[in-house]
């Protein structure tokens, strides 16, 4: 009898631990690369989150490649995960690999970025964040800063990229109902402070250099390695040349609060909560809205200081 009892207790615990294993959600995710801070803390939020959760994570770093993310994702597939989540380095390219997966009948999550595809079904929600709007947003600032009148340079983030060309889009919107402002340069230096740095010294070495007052970065990074490229130069970032950027990491806070940098507009990473939520609404059977946005703010050199301490990334 005793042993009958036993087998039946050991039965119901090699089932219950089968079924636990059986639950554990796994999920691909193709990151795109380390190539900022952003991307940094943006890789952190979803792995932390996924271990917090107990979610089986298979993170792949496509180190800025769109040819890895799609090897990668393809190998999300013969594994077989419950689902499939990226955030894609450039806007177009990704319909075959996308038609695969839906053969496949994994769900495709769009994290921080958005794919240029014409059939909607291939994915089933975004999260990320309004890049037209935080293009606006460092527009209008620099539109108040300077009293609408203002030469420009840009440093453009990678080509083909979602922010790139929306943050592009949403600036000029804004600065072309203003005469007095025009951007006399604009090149990528792909979301990188090395890159940032090297297109910088090159606008600075050009002869017409003397005439810009403002630099507009589409990210932190970049504005970062332009500061270092001014310095070097005897030139003043923040004074000689008004600097705008997005992202709003602990470094442009620090240039902040050092008088270098004088806006950044806010791009949250943090969305790794947000991500697993739709992963675990969709495996529920949930319908999702197709992008869920997140909450932005634009922060002043008067405000860095105070911001500083408070800033998770
Ligand atoms: O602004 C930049 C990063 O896609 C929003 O990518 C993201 C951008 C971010 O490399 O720093």
């Amino acid at each position: 009898m005793k042993r009958i009892l036993l087998s039946l207790v050991l039965a119901a615990t090699c089932a219950t631990t089968l079924l636990g294993a059986d639950k554990k959600i796994t999920v691909g995710f193709s990151q795109i690369g380390a190539e900022s801070g952003w991307r940094t803390a943006n890789t952190e939020s979803i792995k932390s989150e996924a271990a917090k959760r107990g979610i089986n994570l298979k993170f792949a770093d496509a180190q800025q490649k769109q040819e890895n993310q799609i090897k990668a994702l393809r190998s999300f597939v013969a594994q077989g995960v419950d689902v499939i989540a990226f955030s894609p380095v450039v806007e177009t390219g990704w319909e075959p690999v996308l038609r695969e997966i839906k053969k496949a009948k994994i769900p495709v999550i769009l994290s921080d970025r958005l794919v240029n595809v014409t059939d909607p079904s291939l994915y089933v929600t975004f999260i990320g964040a309004d890049f037209v709007e935080e293009g606006r947003r460092a527009g209008n600032w620099l539109v108040k800063a300077t009293g609408g009148k203002a030469v420009i340079a840009e440093l453009v983030g990678t080509p083909g990229s979602a922010p790139a060309i929306d943050r592009k889009k949403g600036f000029e919107e804004v600065i072309s109902k203003h005469p007095g402002m025009k951007i006399v340069k604009s090149q990528s230096g792909d979301f990188t402070r090395a890159k940032g740095k090297e297109v910088m010294e090159s606008f600075l070495k050009s002869p017409d250099a003397k005439q810009i007052n403002a630099l507009f970065a589409h990210n932190d990074d970049m504005a970062l390695g332009a500061i270092q490229a001014m310095e070097e130069a005897g030139v003043k970032p923040g004074k000689d040349i008004l600097i705008v950027s997005i992202d709003g990491v602990r470094g442009a806070f620090e240039a902040m609060a050092a008088g270098k940098l004088n806006c950044t507009v806010e791009c949250n990473p943090l969305i790794g909560p947000q991500l697993f939520d739709s992963v675990e609404a969709i495996l529920a059977k949930k319908t999702l809205p197709k992008r869920t946005a997140v909450q932005e703010g634009v922060f002043e050199q008067s405000q860095a200081a105070a911001e500083l301490p408070k800033r998770k990334y």
